[in-house]
């Protein structure tokens, strides 16, 4: 299986928005697998199409510790969230950078497995923090977006010495 190109903040196709899919095929199995290999290969514990170019409504996750546990969310939302959490959070496309981020606490999530099958889950913790973090990334939003403008001014100085012909907009 071919592995694909994870694309690096500040590439702006990580800011388009997701379509919803409306028949899952077999490119959207194959481009599930793909999307599983290169999270394993970068050692990411989820991965949203999004990161990989593709604007389509899917997200693929492995929380184990083993490392055996793949699970694919297709036109994954949220439909009821509670609480407050801040957490920190790293992101596959924003390499060496560690922020917290404030996100619910609790979330209900439904989404649809590859056969077809509507599932709501509940999550809270680290499953809960993915959860939204990859949903976020399906609707264009990074994480270093609800950092406070201090470190984002921190975030954007070392970008911009680690490749000085960059402008970064933060
Ligand atoms: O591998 C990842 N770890 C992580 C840690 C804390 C909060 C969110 C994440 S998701 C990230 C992989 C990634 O970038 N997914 O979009
Ligand atoms: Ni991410």
């Amino acid at each position: 299986m071919p592995r694909l190109t994870v694309l690096h903040y500040p590439d702006t196709n990580l800011r388009k928005k997701a379509a919803l899919i409306n028949s899952i095929d077999e490119n959207i199995t194959a481009l599930a697998d793909n999307m599983l290999e290169t999270m394993y290969a970068e050692g990411g514990i989820g991965l949203a199409a999004t990161q990989v170019n593709v604007q389509k409504r899917i997200v693929v996750m492995d929380l184990s510790e083993d490392k055996n546990q793949p699970n694919v969310l297709i036109n994954p939302e949220i439909i009821a969230s509670e609480g407050l959490e801040q957490t920190q959070e790293g992101c596959l496309s924003v390499p060496d950078y560690y922020g917290i981020v404030e996100r619910a606490e609790k979330v209900k999530c439904r989404y649809l497995k590859l056969d077809g099958t509507v599932v709501e889950q509940d999550a809270d913790g680290l499953l809960a923090v993915c959860m939204q973090h990859e949903i976020d990334h399906l609707d264009g939003k990074l994480f270093i977006d609800y950092l406070s403008p201090l470190k984002r001014q921190r975030l954007k100085k070392k970008l911009e010495k680690q490749d000085k012909h960059l402008q970064v907009v933060l």
